[in-house]
């Protein structure tokens, strides 16, 4: 397999059902405003962008409560929308770029690339598991559980039976780590989930954990890769703009490591950029938050400039 989309797509998703508070769905208007388009066609990708996924007609979902989950419909109605997109841009040999809006989205763009490309694997950089399954889930906040939900793991819901295209546990990936909950570690541990938390990144430095991520999820360099970028993954004096931010965090270098050296491998099928919160901080804080998520896409599709 050799991923060789010419074309980005740029599906802006203007959605924080999933999180705890709003502003993240302001996101994806600051990264397009920030110049993304013109800096990827600068870099010679041809750019498809029909505006932005609004989701206002979802908005009067009610109904009884599902457990403790916060507006589960609506998450579930969203992320079922946001799947079919990403996953018709693939089958047109495009590249998704899904910006959040909050990280419950990669419930559908996950699902969107498995719907195209069944054995994909994911690389889900976070400082946070994002791994809780409704019954493990102290806040009831869905952008902390949708891999439990691509994985198949938990009681099953009706409401998400639209989810079919299940990621096995041997083909997911995690850098960044540093901030998960008890019931999330357990879940890790049963499931056997490679994880590279900041202690590794720190013990073998990023060039190292990056081709061991691969060995454990890619081992032949074959396999279709999906990135899920949480913003929250880098350190908070590189990208303070969110709304769970942890210290202790990878560096601008170490976040663009891992998109270059994906892009290296020509297998990137599709990328998240999630969790910018232009509503956090100050102005300064915010626009240097948005300059790294644009920094971030242009360095997974191919920009090269700390290379000679
Ligand atoms: B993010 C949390 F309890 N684990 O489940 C939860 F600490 O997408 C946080 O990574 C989830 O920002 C963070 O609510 C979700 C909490
Ligand atoms: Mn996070
Ligand atoms: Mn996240
Ligand atoms: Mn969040």
């Amino acid at each position: 397999f050799v991923a060789e989309p010419k074309t980005a797509a740029i599906i802006g998703c203007l959605f924080s059902g999933g999180g705890p508070r709003g502003g993240v769905e302001k996101g994806p208007v600051h990264i397009v405003e920030a110049g993304l388009e013109r800096q990827l066609t600068a870099l010679g990708w041809k750019v498809v962008f029909n505006g932005y996924h609004k989701f206002e007609d979802m908005k009067a979902e009610g109904g009884p409560p599902i457990g403790n989950l916060n507006n589960p419909r609506l998450v579930s109605r969203v992320n079922e929308s946001v799947a079919k997109t990403v996953g018709s841009h693939e089958s047109q040999g495009y590249l998704p770029i899904t910006l959040g809006g909050d990280h419950s989205l990669a419930m559908g763009s996950i699902s969107g690339t498995l719907s195209v490309h069944p054995d994909a694997c994911v690389f889900y950089i976070d400082a946070h598991a994002d791994i809780n399954t409704p019954e493990t889930s102290g806040s009831g906040n869905m952008h902390g559980m949708p891999l439990s939900f691509v994985l198949g793991l938990g009681d099953k819901i009706p409401e998400f039976a639209w989810i079919k295209s299940i990621l096995k546990a041997g083909r997911l990936v995690y850098i960044g780590l540093r901030d998960l909950d008890t019931t999330e570690k357990q879940i890790l541990h049963d499931n056997k989930i490679k994880a590279f938390s900041m202690h590794e990144v720190d013990k073998y430095g990023i060039g190292k954990v990056v081709e061991m991520a691969l060995d454990h999820v890619n081992p032949n360099r074959d396999l279709p890769i999906h990135i899920s970028f949480d913003i929250d993954a880098l350190d908070p004096s590189v990208a303070p703009a969110t709304v769970f931010p942890v210290r202790g965090g990878l560096s601008f270098r170490e976040g663009r490591y891992i998109c270059e050296a994906i892009s290296d491998t020509r297998l990137l099928v599709a990328l998240d950029v999630m969790e910018v919160n232009p509503t956090v901080g100050d102005e300064a804080g915010v626009r240097q938050t948005v300059a790294v998520a644009c920094s971030l896409v242009r360095s997974a599709l191919g920009e090269t400039l700390a290379k000679l």
